[in-house]
């Protein structure tokens, strides 16, 4: 579902556009609002960017990161006339008030496969290595500029989403895209800097902890991490910081399945999911009322943590059946 045309023609007729990314919001969905963002406001929109959770800290040097609103004072949908949502499979996690933008036309701009097409008009693909290559491509589309800051957005959202250009969809179509960006503006020494070496100390502490946890099971196929919510309080962290803990589990030599569950913000458990071998961990993510992709997926849990350690662990084995 591409349909650049049509896309193309509401974000041409919209003066007010409002853009939107999921809950927990990671570098793709805010590398791709910001990137966003300021292509349309060099177009003379009026652009609003709103995320239930807000802008996590290690994004917040990206330029624009600080018009971004949250929590549940949402824009007056009559100050809207498009909605754009990024990176986002499906509209719950949008957290968005179901009735709020009933009225507005929804652009919807994702790769993950499970995406159904809950937009008006969709830009899907999931073959794109991150959502923020679709943006790119509708920006060059709608001839608009690529500024250094649009540049620096759309960076963060493919670096983040290749794993840093290591992950199975790091294609030369990647590098390309990503010199463009590069030459337009992007500085990927002061982005790594901020996105990967900006830790606080309580967060290796907190590391120190959650490795302290790991479990390996399946007969070495699988490896499990955990913190709960007393780490956060002896570290003085909270689940920002635990953003790349699920890779150490998944660096584990002959591993196939890594999985990391951490308490969230609202008394649930989050779990991350993921997988280095044929196994599909989206599905299982899905399974578990969640979603993701076949290399990298997510859920949310309730209960305590045994049981829910134990549900998983059950899931799991049962994948390599
Ligand atoms: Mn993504």
């Amino acid at each position: 579902m591409l349909d650049w045309q049509q896309a193309c023609q509401v974000v041409t007729d919209a003066n007010s556009i409002l853009l939107v990314t999921h809950r927990n919001p990671d570098g793709d969905g805010i590398g791709s609002q910001i990137g966003l963002y300021h292509a349309l406001k060099a177009a003379g929109k009026q652009v609003l960017m709103h995320n239930l959770d807000g802008v996590p800290r290690i994004y917040h040097f990206l330029d624009g990161a600080e018009k971004v609103t949250s929590g549940r004072n949402f824009p007056p949908a009559e100050d809207v006339d498009l909605m754009i949502s990024l990176d986002c499979g499906n509209r719950h996690r949008l957290g968005l008030p179901d009735d709020l933008f009933d009225h507005l036309p929804l652009l919807n701009i994702d790769h993950h496969a499970s995406n159904i097409g809950f937009g008006t008009i969709n830009l899907l693909d999931p073959h794109a290595c991150a959502t923020g290559a679709l943006v790119l491509e509708l920006i060059r589309r709608l001839d608009l500029p690529v500024s250094a800051a649009s540049a620096n957005g759309l960076y963060v959202a493919i670096m983040t989403d290749t794993g840093s250009f290591r992950h199975a969809n790091t294609t030369a179509a990647v590098f390309r895209m990503t010199a463009e960006l590069v030459e337009a503006g992007a500085k990927p020494w002061p982005i790594a800097m901020s996105v990967y070496e900006s830790n606080v100390p309580g967060r290796l502490q907190l590391l120190s902890d959650c490795l302290n946890t790991m479990e390996v099971r399946d007969g070495g196929r699988s490896a499990w991490l955990h913190v709960h919510q007393g780490m956060y309080g002896r570290t003085g962290t909270d689940m920002e910081d635990t953003e790349g803990f699920v890779e150490y589990a998944r660096s584990i030599q002959d591993i196939e399945v890594a999985i990391f569950i951490r308490p969230g913000n609202d008394g649930s458990w989050k779990a991350s999911l993921r997988s280095k071998s044929s196994i599909d961990i989206g599905h299982l993510a899905e399974s578990l009322g969640g979603g993701g992709h076949r290399f990298a997926a997510g859920c949310t849990l309730h209960g305590k943590l045994p049981d829910i350690l134990e549900q998983m662990q059950k899931a799991v084995s049962a994948l390599f059946d």
